[in-house]
């Protein structure tokens, strides 16, 4: 394996939904299936922005824009493999098999005392970058095992910047950990842009500096992202250690719920990447192959907005959660700010609630 210093931007289906590379053997099924997740990624993110407004759902990170580095990523990986990432990776986890109520109780604050660990997913990593190291640390004890599974670790453009990261791959590079670290680049760190966070042109070229190979793929295209991720992943598998990935798309959305992105990104940069759309191009390139049509079309999203639905009357018909419980779960011995912030919370709570 090369290491790679490309500039190439590996893509299969352009913008304009135009076959430009050569296309994986995937049956028609499977196809149809990444792109039914697509489309329940976006709803998924729509819904949850709008429940969050109407008082219904905590602080949400959308990943409007991004649902084919998210479905690509994910479908390749098997049972027994884990995926790693943070906050904006609720879909990639629920195609890995996270179910969409873990995902509704997560975002709605509830302790996850029912985890789904069996899908192979880390809950949520918050503090940018270390979900770097658990994935090279579990791919690790994969490889003493013998186990012949690999590990996704995500990580944003920021988290790049992290020394975290950075002591990851070094790690993982010298050891052959069993693992993919991919970037989502989604051109934005909150308000702090891909071009302040790092004077390189591509992020994959930090692979060089570690002796890995790194791949550069056009993000929004699920088929490119997919094969990158499946042919990295199959040589994690085969003992050739790990690969970098950097997946170009961008955040068409908020930060999370609680950030304004009008008050910091260029209203043109939008509308470029609007003229990308992972689904748009996705769903020409399947209805050019027959594999589409207007109507079945419709019917996935109706199925789709169905699914949501019912996970959300589930969601809803459980109790809420106890507020006091993000206090008393975070430390043994909590510490006296962390206690007069509970007293603050309850007080405001009992003053809503007279
Ligand atoms: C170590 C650390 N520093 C700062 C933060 C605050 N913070 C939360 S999200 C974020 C931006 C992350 O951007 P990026 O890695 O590009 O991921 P994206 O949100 O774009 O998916 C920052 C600075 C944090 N969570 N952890
Ligand atoms: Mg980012």
């Amino acid at each position: 394996m090369p290491i790679a210093t490309t500039d190439k931007v590996h893509q299969i289906i352009n913008a304009a939904g135009q076959v430009v590379g050569a296309v994986p053997d995937l049956p028609a099924e499977k196809m149809l299936n990444l792109y039914r997740w697509m489309i329940f990624g976006r709803i998924f993110s729509d819904r949850m922005v709008a429940l969050q407004r109407q008082g219904r759902m905590g602080t949400f990170a959308p990943a409007n824009g991004q649902e084919a580095a998210c479905v690509g990523r994910a479908a390749p990986l098997q049972s027994g493999d884990w995926l790693l990432g943070s906050y904006r990776e609720s879909l990639a986890y629920m195609v890995k098999g996270v179910p969409l109520l873990a995902q509704l109780k997560h975002w709605g604050g509830h302790i996850p005392d029912d985890y789904p660990y069996e899908a192979g997913c880390l809950p949520f990593q918050i503090v940018l970058g270390t979900q770097i190291l658990h994935a090279v640390g579990i791919a690790m004890a994969m490889k003493y095992k013998r186990e012949p599974h690999v590990v996704v670790g995500v990580c944003g453009d920021g988290a790049t910047s992290e020394g975290d990261f950075n002591e990851a791959l070094n790690f993982a590079a010298v050891f052959k950990a069993p693992v993919v670290v991919v970037i989502e680049n989604n051109g934005w760190a909150i308000s702090v842009s891909r071009r302040q966070q790092s004077a390189a042109q591509y992020l994959a070229h930090r692979a060089v500096g570690f002796g890995l190979p790194g791949y550069i793929v056009d993000g929004n295209d699920v088929l490119a992202v997919y094969q990158m991720v499946a042919e990295a992943a199959a040589r994690a598998r085969a003992g050739e250690g790990p690969t970098l990935i950097e997946l170009l798309t961008y955040r068409m959305g908020a930060h999370t719920t609680s950030d304004d992105p009008t008050k910091y990104r260029p209203e043109a940069e939008l509308k470029e990447w609007a003229g990308r759309d992972p689904l748009l191009r996705f769903r020409k390139f399947l209805m050019d192959r027959q594999i589409l049509t207007d109507r079945t079309d419709e019917e996935l999203y109706e199925a789709a907005e169905a699914e949501f639905q019912v996970g959300l009357t589930e969601y809803e018909a459980l109790p809420p959660p106890d507020p006091r419980c993000h206090f008393d779960l975070t430390f043994a011995q909590p510490t006296p700010q962390l206690l007069r912030q509970r007293a603050e919370i309850l007080e405001e709570i009992v003053n809503n609630e007279l």
